[in-house]
């Protein structure tokens, strides 16, 4: 309707401010007084838009009741509590959550009815929260989904960047990056708490007092302020919380003077994701992601330490030794190392505690999780730099790192040799850097990878000395995802077929059930359920490719599919290698050929880091061969190439469904556990890829004959680099006439050598194909030929798609998030009555 019929709508609903509506006129009601009365726009609109912000706001009256019981029940209980801290958080959209973990979706859906809109129109207006790049930003959000749904008290900290995650705009030119305002119109889900602030310092310098204790003095003060995002669980009524820190100056140390000179920090801290500004490889850049990491240690400590003080059930004496007993925290990798100086600054500092009972819990407390093995993501800081700004805390960290070599000089002896290794200061003279994953290893009591193999090869390979120092600290916790937003409501069509024939949907917060779909993996009833529900997936992609690419898709080909942040190790290079080789020939058969081959749609999307050029390149490659091949008249019944542009949750909420087949396919031994494989094999996707992370569980899982496997092994990488670099490489010619293809021109005349020659051997060019794209290539078209074949048995194919969802239970974030809570944070339910 239009703007008139709408606010004549309105005229008939009165506004009502209930905000525990549970039936749909109460709910127009109370959306209709949100559109009245919140303060951000203009009641005489009710456009879409509009529409969604009263509708959210609404939803949020729900969730800030449950909120405020949720942590009242909290308080009044006192359990052991976990913290999670993370840099990154990728919310996604709120909305549809919401409404599915609150149970109130139908009700939603026709109090909106009554207003003249659809569910799904209104919840197409949010924009993604992207506080963060990929993978692990993605996980944490689908743990703090799984703590709530688990009633654990259990709450995420993060950081309120200004901007989101780049925006990524496709031009001639490849991939531009366009800031994410994602806070322009405001955010209806963050409650900002102006009662919740804490002093952070940089800077400065250590005072020492008389009696001989230390105190960080001077430099500058900015203040953390806490945003709370309302995190509700699945059939609970426990909603916890997502502490955001925001940076702002207090008027007092507001110096007019130094703001011009451009000396004043607090607006630019949190301007974005540091990672993404291009000056992210300059000093300046550093500078601001290390104290973007201190913000979020010291303030979220200060926060768990005052809680643990209001929470002491009136005992007069703080009893510190009892802090471990009521607080763990969890580390997202090593991008909050810095919260164990902070705490034992905090600790002997501020609570006069002595070193060693400080130390004791410190220990006691944290937690590690190692997120990758790649040498150059392991975080060093500059050790010059580090003093500069934290003086105290290398102070401390010197403390830790001595007393470390003592333990190891007095207790393991036969480790002498090893630790210059061991080491958490490494004092190479050119370049003293402080080495974050080894101060968490030898500070935290748990160390953990996130899939099997993974964590077998931190044991093996990168902390292997430290297994000989403490054999039990090292642990496996196999990655999750949540299957609410995985499956239930990014896949309703599939979903109720689940609950149809298992008879419950009890399978949504207990994945394991899915396993008695595999008695029925053969019945030609559920296969054609299956399969309809697959096609009407696979229309709404094509509906929306065609929307962003301009770009038609036939959803009776094979949609083939490979999402992830562009990374060499990931191989993307490999994928559209296998395009352009398919692509030529398709061009060499005959008309009567090609009708014999197995139509396919290959979708790529990802974005690049804005300074990894060779990623860069890669993007610009998919969407060239793109260009040529979608408008070849010849063979584009048979082969398309998209790239799917600005590749984000809510995108891959439309792209997962959909899917048929996708790619998993980084270098063996690289790629710590993957998370988007699991979210495919759930909705029912085949996978084609090689043994690395969760892959090997998966197929596992699922069943060998249910997975197209290829290349190498990690075991045999190492020895495979060597041969390639000693020219004892032979290139199967399918490699060598891809790559052959690309030079003579046929994707236009963008200079592509660069990129190419990263996979020759010794040519002098690139890395000699580390990622060992020439040695995996034919076992990978080998694998192609076998998906192409299986396809045309659609019987079989859609057995298989069935036993890839039954075979998926393992890999819900609830398995993953029961697994921390019994096997290292040792926290109970507090589920609210
Ligand atoms: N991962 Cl260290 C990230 O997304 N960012 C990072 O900074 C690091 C790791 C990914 C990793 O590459 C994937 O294999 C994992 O599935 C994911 O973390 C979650 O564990």
């Amino acid at each position: 309707g239009s703007t008139t019929d709408r606010i004549t709508i309105l005229e008939k609903i009165p506004p009502v401010a209930n905000p525990l509506a549970k039936d749909p006129a109460a709910i127009a009601s109370n959306i209709n007084y949100h559109a009245h009365y919140s303060p951000h726009f203009s009641p005489y609109k009710f456009e879409p838009e509009q529409a969604f912000y009263a509708t959210a706001e609404s939803v949020r009256d729900q969730l800030i009741k449950q909120w405020n019981d949720t942590y009242c029940h909290y308080h009044k209980v006192n359990p052991k509590q976990t913290y999670y801290l993370s840099m990154e958080y990728l919310q996604g959209r709120a909305l549809t959550n919401a409404v599915g973990n609150l149970d109130v979706q139908d009700a939603y859906a026709d109090a909106l009815k009554q207003l003249g809109y659809a569910l799904e129109e209104i919840t197409e207006q949010e924009k993604d929260a992207a506080l963060g790049n990929g993978g692990i930003g993605r996980l944490a959000s689908c743990f703090l989904d799984s703590m709530a749904t688990l009633s654990l008290p259990a709450w995420g900290y993060g950081l309120r960047y200004r901007y989101g995650l780049f925006k990524q705009l496709m031009t001639k030119t490849g991939q531009e990056e366009i800031a994410e305002d994602w806070l322009e119109k405001f955010s209806p889900w963050e409650i900002p708490r102006h009662d919740v602030v804490f002093p952070i310092r940089f800077f400065g310098q250590v005072e020492v007092n008389p009696n001989g204790s230390r105190k960080w003095i001077g430099g500058e003060v900015i203040q953390a302020v806490a945003y709370d995002v309302p995190i509700p669980g699945y059939k609970t009524k426990n909603t916890n919380s997502l502490r955001l820190w925001e940076a702002k100056a207090r008027a007092e140390d507001f110096n007019l003077f130094e703001f011009n000179d451009g000396k004043y920090e607090s607006a630019a801290l949190l301007h974005s994701r540091a990672q993404q500004a291009k000056s992210n490889a300059t000093e300046d850049g550093k500078l601001l992601r290390l104290e973007q990491q201190y913000f979020l240690c010291s303030a979220s400590l200060q926060d768990i330490i005052t809680r643990f003080k209001e929470r002491l059930d009136g005992k007069d004496k703080i009893m510190w030794s009892e802090f471990p007993s009521k607080v763990a925290v969890q580390l997202n990798d090593t991008h909050p190392t810095l919260s164990i100086p902070e705490l034992m600054r905090l600790l002997m500092d501020d609570e006069g505690l002595g070193w060693d009972e400080a130390w004791d819990i410190t220990n006691r407390t944290i937690a590690y999780t190692n997120h990758t093995v790649l040498p150059e993501a392991l975080e060093k800081w500059s050790q010059t730099v580090m003093w500069k700004l934290l003086p105290r805390h290398m102070e401390i960290i010197e403390e830790i790192d001595k007393r470390f070599i003592k333990m190891i000089q007095s207790t393991k002896p036969e480790l002498e040799g090893k630790i210059s290794d061991l080491l958490i200061l490494d004092n190479n003279p050119q370049k003293p850097v402080v080495r974050m994953a080894n101060l968490c290893v030898v500070s935290a009591h748990t160390v953990n990878g996130v899939a099997q193999l993974h964590s077998d090869i931190l044991k093996a390979e990168l902390f292997s000395d430290y297994v000989k120092v403490w054999r039990t600290k090292f642990q496996n916790k196999t990655n999750g995802i949540t299957p609410r937003r995985w499956l239930k409501f990014c896949n309703p069509e599939l979903s109720s077929i689940i609950t149809k024939w298992l008879k419950t949907d009890q399978w949504v917060n207990n994945l394991d059930l899915l396993v008695n779909l595999r008695q029925f993996a053969d019945s030609s009833v559920l296969q054609a359920e299956w399969e309809s529900a697959k096609l009407a997936s696979k229309q709404r992609l094509a509906h929306y490719v065609l929307q962003v690419t301009g770009v038609s898709i036939d959803p009776n080909s094979l949609f083939d599919i490979q999402i992830k942040r562009i990374h060499e190790y990931k191989r993307q290079l490999m994928n559209i290698l296998g395009a352009v080789y398919r692509y030529k020939k398709l061009k060499e058969m005959s008309p009567e050929e090609r009708k014999k081959t197995t139509p396919r749609t290959i979708m790529i999307g990802g974005k690049a880091f804005a300074t990894y050029t060779n990623a860069k390149r890669i993007v610009k490659l998919v969407s060239d061969v793109g260009a040529v091949v979608n408008t070849d008249p010849e063979v584009n019944s048979f082969l398309k190439v998209i790239f799917v542009p600005n590749y984000n949750v809510s995108v891959a909420e439309v792209l997962i469904p959909g899917s048929e087949l996708s790619q998993h396919i980084s270098t063996a031994g690289m790629e710590a556990s993957g998370t988007s494989n699991m979210k495919f094999a759930l909705n029912g996707c085949l996978i084609i890829g090689t043994l690395d992370g969760a892959n090997v569980e998966i197929r596992e899982e699922i069943g060998q004959e249910n997975f197209f496997l290829f290349g190498a092994t990690a075991d045999e990488v190492p020895r495979l680099r060597k041969e390639r670099e000693q020219g004892l490489f032979k290139p199967d010619p399918r490699f060598e006439e891809a790559k052959q293809f690309i030079k003579s021109g046929a994707f236009g005349s963008y200079d592509y050598n660069p990129l190419l020659d990263s996979l020759e051997g010794n040519s002098g060019f690139g890395r000699g194909d580390y990622f060992l794209v020439g040695y995996d290539f034919p076992s990978y078209m080998d694998a192609q030929a076998r998906v192409d074949e299986a396809y045309k048995d659609r019987k079989k194919w859609t057995k298989m798609s069935i036993l890839s969802t039954a075979g998926s239970g393992k890999f819900s974030s609830d398995r993953t998030i029961g697994q921390y809570a019994k096997e290292i944070w040792k926290i109970d339910e507090c589920r609210l009555p």
